[in-house]
C-alpha cells in the first residue's frame, strides 16, 4: 500500500509502513509525475525517514480544483427527492439520476479546503446541514486516476430544497469543503466492497451513524472522470468527490461542536469538528 501525505514538512510518502519526507518535490509535480508508482518506490528508497508524530497533516492538495459529482446512490436521490418536494423540485433528481449525463458541479477552490483536523463550518443562513461522506478521486492533468482520498461535501439542504438553482449557495462556502488524510495511491482499482462510514458524535455521544459501500455507486470513477475532463482542462489535475450514500433522516442537523468522523476502508479516517 502506498499513501501520499501532505505535512508542514513537505510531502510524505509512506510504502508498506516506512515513511520518508519528500523535501524536494512539491505536491503538484508530484501529482503530474508519468510512472508515479515507481517514482514513490524510488523516492521513499532516497528519501529522508520521517515519522508524522508532531507533523500537521494539511488536506492533500495543491492547486487542483475540487469538483463533485451528485445524486450517484439512490440514496442520495431519495433524499434529493424528499428535500425538493414543496419546491417542485423533484424530477430533476429523479432524472439526473438515471440519464447518461452525470451532475457535476465546482466545489472548492484549493484555498477553501480544509484537512483533516480543522473545522468545517455550516452557514448562518442555513438551518439543516449535513455533511456528506464521499470517495474522492485524485486525477492528474490527463485524465488519470492517481489515487483515491476521503472527502466531506458539507451541505445545506434547505438552501438546496428551496431551489435547485440555489445548489452552489448550498454547497459553495467557507469551510464547506474536508479533503483528507491523504491520497492512497491507485496501484489497482478500490474494490466494491470497500466500505464508507459515518459517525457523528454531540457532546461525547454518538448522534448518527450510517454505513455505505462502493457496490452503491451507480456510475464508475472512470464515468465520472470522463465528463469532467469533456471539454475542460484541469493543468494540475483535478479532485472529484463521488457523491454520498450515507443521508441522515429529515429530522437531522448537524450543529456547532459535533464531531464528524468519515472512514473509507484502506483510505483512512477523515475527522472535522463543525465549528
Ligand atoms: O444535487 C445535489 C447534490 C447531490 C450531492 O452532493 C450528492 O449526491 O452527493
Ligand atoms: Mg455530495
Amino acid at each position: 500500500m502506498i499513501t501520499l501525505t501532505r505535512t508542514d514538512a513537505g510531502p510524505v510518502v509512506s510504502i508498506d509502513g516506512k515513511m520518508a519526507l519528500l523535501s524536494d518535490i512539491d505536491w503538484d509535480t508530484l501529482f503530474n509525475s508519468s510512472n508515479l508508482v515507481t517514482l514513490l518506490k524510488e523516492l521513499a528508497i532516497s528519501g529522508e525517514e520521517f515519522s508524522l508524530d508532531g507533523a500537521a497533516i494539511l488536506a492533500p492538495i495543491g492547486t487542483q480544483e475540487v469538483w463533485a459529482a451528485g445524486v450517484t446512490y439512490y440514496r442520495s436521490r431519495d433524499a434529493r427527492m424528499e428535500e425538493s418536494k414543496a419546491s417542485g423540485g423533484q424530477d430533476f433528481y429523479a432524472k439526473v439520476y438515471s440519464a447518461e449525463r452525470p451532475e457535476l458541479f465546482m466545489k472548492a477552490s484549493a484555498f477553501r479546503v480544509v484537512g483533516p483536523g480543522a473545522s468545517v463550518r455550516i452557514r448562518q443562513d442555513s438551518k439543516w446541514n449535513v455533511p456528506e461522506p464521499e470517495l474522492t478521486l485524485a486525477i492528474n492533468s490527463r485524465g488519470e486516476i492517481i489515487g483515491y482520498t476521503i472527502g466531506n461535501d458539507m451541505s445545506s439542504r434547505d438552501i438546496e430544497g428551496e431551489n435547485p438553482l440555489y445548489l452552489p449557495q448550498a454547497k459553495v462556502y467557507d469551510g464547506s469543503c474536508a479533503i483528507g488524510p491523504c491520497i492512497l495511491i491507485r496501484e489497482s482499482d478500490l474494490s466494491q466492497e470497500t466500505t464508507i462510514d459515518l459517525t457523528i458524535e454531540r457532546d461525547g455521544e454518538k448522534v448518527f451513524s450510517g454505513h455505505t459501500d462502493l457496490h452503491q455507486l451507480k456510475r464508475t470513477p472512470e464515468e465520472l472522470v470522463s465528463y469532467l475532463y469533456r471539454e475542460t482542462t484541469f493543468p494540475t489535475g483535478a479532485l472529484l468527490m463521488t457523491g454520498t450514500g450515507i443521508i441522515p433522516g429529515t429530522d437531522f442537523t448537524l450543529i456547532s461542536g459535533d464531531l464528524v468522523t468519515i472512514k473509507i476502508e484502506s483510505i483512512g479516517v477523515l475527522r472535522n469538528v463543525v465549528a
